[in-house]
């Protein structure tokens, strides 16, 4: 780690937010130092290598925008991009940019203490076993908000003999699943891209679900060549209006804001088939009240309800496999042929909540007083979301106050990007931002664009600490819950209220809409940082 002492600006992760931190950095003339406990950059896209593993939001808009050459220059081969195809473009943006010289991989941020007397964080890094240090003003958590794999503990995990993999963790050599009896847990996103994939090559396939979920058909497709051609053509413009969305992203569909209730039986259905065959999120922008009243939600998740009454054919299954709570409460999936999957012979769909998973045995798994003998299990239990990595690091802040004791009963911050015990300390995508309600993306590039121009105002005005103020924080925190219960977000038990980790608080986590958010940042700013001091 020679030289890392005079680090300006430690960055925690490589992922999308990281790598744009340290070339965004480096433009300010300042010495970026990144650590990463992957062997290569990615983030979600370098650990996520499960079968299946496909973004759900448009690669022509999944991707960065910050440059004009490097977004005309790249070509996304389909409509949504798989998670191979991702990943060579995060190498290649490194490539472009020469990020890794100042990327040092294989490296985990253990613990980061601030020291008062200098105004700098002590960062404590393991690399590769041996702890090494470094002292930088300014430390930036480019963490991620999915990275901390949730494993729930099953009884006898270590006593089955076949592998046990999570789609958050996956192999990078792969897994042939050909002519294995395989077991997957969960049905959320990951599970419900891997599912159909797995199915195609395992002999047998038993799903174990605790929650059914919506999911809405991606219609992929090899790339619309002309839409790519008229998208570069004007693709700021495209850009901006997407981040006009409350998403920050889907503007090409348009949205209907009319209230579903102000619509005939027969005019509402004809609104959601055409959304439907759309494919994706624009589903949910059918009606402008889909998530604000249960009676307008009710009559979007009827519809997906019956679309999987059509497609399941055995009654039982497709009723079992029907969700219940408000759709868009937990996060909506996208599938290839996920419901149709149910229909092949060696795919069996157990209901946990019925038949509990007693334990894990030598040759596969007790639920509900029948063992079912597989050859893997494939965790999709999810991850611990938007904290859980944050809180694995050893944070100290101000007078020894650890992060894991502020956040205790909840995540609490200022706009997502600061806590108050906690000075010269920036989040990207943090709990209290829109981060994981919008393409990761847009709100990636506005949080690293504000903390750049952040460290540029700090600077010139010869500052050496920038903290915010528990006033700003506790009018924050209450205007992000304001903002979910004006919803039916917080209705159903959602990774967003950390309500899929034993024991962690119930507390809504993201910010809902993007463009006041934005709007509110850039008040901060234009008003010499309100809510911070700066010292
Ligand atoms: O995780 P999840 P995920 N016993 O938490 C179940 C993003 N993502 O990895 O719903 C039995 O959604 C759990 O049940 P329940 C996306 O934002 C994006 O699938 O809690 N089951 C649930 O069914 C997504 O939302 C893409 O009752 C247990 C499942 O496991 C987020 O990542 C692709 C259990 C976990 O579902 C997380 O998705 C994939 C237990 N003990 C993911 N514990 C893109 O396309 C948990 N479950 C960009």
């Amino acid at each position: 780690m020679a030289g890392q002492q005079n680090v300006d600006v430690a960055i925690v992760g490589a992922g999308f937010a990281g790598m744009y931190m340290l070339h965004k950095t480096r433009q300010l003339g300042l010495k970026a130092q990144v650590f990463e406990a992957g062997s290569g950059v990615g983030g979600t896209w370098y650990w996520n290598r499960y079968p299946g593993a496909r973004c759900d939001v448009e690669s022509l808009e999944y991707s960065y925008s910050f440059d004009e050459e490097l977004q005309q220059e790249w070509s996304w081969s389909e409509r949504y991009s798989a998670q191979p195809e991702i990943l060579t473009y995060a190498n290649h943006v490194a490539d472009r940019f020469q990020l890794r010289d100042d990327i040092q991989f294989d490296t985990r941020v253990e613990a980061a203490a601030w020291d008062e007397a200098t105004s700098r964080w002590q960062v404590t890094v393991n690399n590769a076993g041996t702890i090494e240090r470094c002292s930088p003003r300014f430390l930036v958590m480019a963490t991620g908000c999915l990275s901390s794999p949730n494993t729930p503990r099953f009884e006898g995990a270590e006593d089955f003999s076949g592998e046990i993999y999570h789609t958050g963790e996956w192999p990078h050599e792969g897994v042939d699943f050909t002519g294995k009896k395989v077991a997957v847990i969960g049905t959320g996103s990951s599970a419900v891209q891997s599912i159909p994939v797995i199915a195609d090559q395992a002999s047998h396939m038993t799903v174990f679900q605790r929650t059914a979920n919506y999911s809405i058909p991606a219609h992929n497709s090899a790339m619309d060549t002309e839409l790519e051609a008229r998208t570069k053509a004007t693709y700021a413009e495209f850009r901006d209006l997407n981040r006009q969305e409350n998403g920050a992203l889907g503007s090409r569909f348009g949205r209907n804001d009319e209230s579903a209730l102000a619509y005939t039986e027969e005019e509402r259905r004809a609104q959601f088939e055409k959304r439907w065959t759309l494919g994706g999120f624009a589903f949910m922008r059918s009606f402008g009240d889909l998530l604000i009243n249960d009676e307008a939600n009710e009559t979007a998740r009827s519809f997906v309800q019956d679309k999987i009454a059509e497609v399941v054919n055995d009654p039982a299954t497709a009723a079992l496999l029907a969700p219940k709570q408000v759709i868009g409460c937990k996060r909506l999936c996208l599938d290839t042929n996920y419901f149709e999957t149910f229909n092949l012979d060696h795919v069996d769909l157990v209901d946990v909540n019925a038949n509990p998973i007693e334990r894990f045995t030598e040759n596969g798994l007790l639920a509900g007083s029948t063992e079912f003998d597989v050859d893997a299990i494939v965790l999709a239990t999810g991850f611990d979301a938007m904290t859980g990595t944050l809180l694995k690091i050893d944070i100290e802040g101000v007078d020894g106050l650890k992060l894991q004791e502020k956040w205790e009963a909840g995540p609490r911050t200022y706009l997502g990007l600061s806590v108050p015990e906690f000075p010269n300390m920036f989040m990207i995508t943090g709990p209290g931002s829109p981060s994981v309600l919008t393409n990761m993306i847009m709100a990636i590039e506005q949080h690293v664009d504000w903390i750049t121009e952040c460290l540029g105002y700090i600077s010139q005005n010869g500052h050496t600490s920038i903290r915010t103020t528990t006033d700003a924080e506790e009018a924050w925190v209450d205007h992000v819950n304001a903002v979910a219960d004006q919803t039916l977000m917080p209705t159903c038990n959602s990774w967003y209220l950390g309500a899929n980790i034993p024991g962690k608080q119930r507390v809504f986590m993201p910010l809902i809409g993007f463009p006041p958010y934005v709007e509110k940042c850039n008040e901060v700013a234009a008003n010499d940082y309100e809510g911070f001091v700066l010292a």
